[in-house]
């Protein structure tokens, strides 16, 4: 190494020594030291730092509607509104037929009562009978089947039509009183075999002799035997005419 670079290194080693300890012992506010040295080379970078917490963002939009909730309980009664005046004409149109009705209702149990009456004296009388809620009615008229049917039903009933052991005994007496066998309703003119009341429907009493009904399609009719026993007879025999009312 040349002399001269060693006595250099010296004298800035000498420098350097003595500008530290200035200023090491200088107040930083009137720097009488060296002029100021050069800007170093930039630090390495930082570390990464921990997350922070950014700036709120904006609101979101609306959520969507929620389920309807559970249904309330049931309110109390309200206060009773005033009648209005329709109301009260109806009501009052209303009483008026309802006093009509009963007057009405009174003088038809008063007739009904005299109508009693007057049926059991009549039923005193030979042909007339009583019971339940019928009357068997004949006046001893004898009449092919087809001829007693319209005459029953023109006076506003039927040929006698049995449905109980106490009618059936009804209906006895009276051919008892005219000693002739009466024809009844019964009949199975429609079905053969399927024997039925004048309105059609299936008889729910019978009270046949032995071995009768016996005649398939020739007898179509019913007559009461002396005994109160039912025989199928032909339609076109003549018989005692007994109505039901
Ligand atoms: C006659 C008729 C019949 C009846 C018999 C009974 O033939 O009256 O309807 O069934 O007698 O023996
Ligand atoms: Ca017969």
């Amino acid at each position: 190494m040349p002399v001269l670079q060693v006595f250099s290194m010296v004298l800035l080693g000498i420098a350097l020594v003595y500008s530290t300890e200035i200023c090491q012992e200088t107040d930083y506010t009137n720097i009488k030291c060296g002029a100021p040295g050069k800007d170093g080379l930039p630090g390495t970078p930082g570390k990464n730092g921990l997350n922070g917490r950014g700036p709120t963002g904006p609101a979101g939009p609306p959520g969507l509607d929620g389920r309807p909730g559970t249904k309330g309980e049931q309110g109390p009664q309200g206060v009773k509104g005033e009648g209005g005046d329709i109301g009260a004409s109806v009501l009052e149109a209303l009483k008026l037929q309802l006093g009509l009705l009963d007057g009405r209702v009174v003088k038809m149990q008063s007739n009904l009562v005299s109508l009693r009456k007057a049926v059991s004296a009549f039923a005193l009388s030979k042909g007339v009978k009583i019971v339940g809620d019928k009357i068997y009615v004949s006046n001893g008229t004898q009449a092919v089947y087809g001829v007693g049917k319209v005459t029953c039903n023109t006076a506003g009933g039927q040929l006698a039509s049995p449905q109980n052991n106490d009618e059936n005994q009804a209906v006895l007496a009276i051919r008892t009183q005219y000693g002739v066998s009466p024809f009844l309703g019964i009949n199975d003119i429609v079905i053969e075999g399927k024997f039925t009341y004048p309105n059609g429907e299936a008889i729910i009493y019978t009270n046949w002799s032995p071995n009768e009904p016996n005649k398939d399609g020739a007898e179509n009719c019913v007559e009461m035997f002396d005994t109160g026993k039912w025989n199928d007879k032909s339609c076109g025999e003549k018989r005692l005419i007994i109505c039901e009312f």
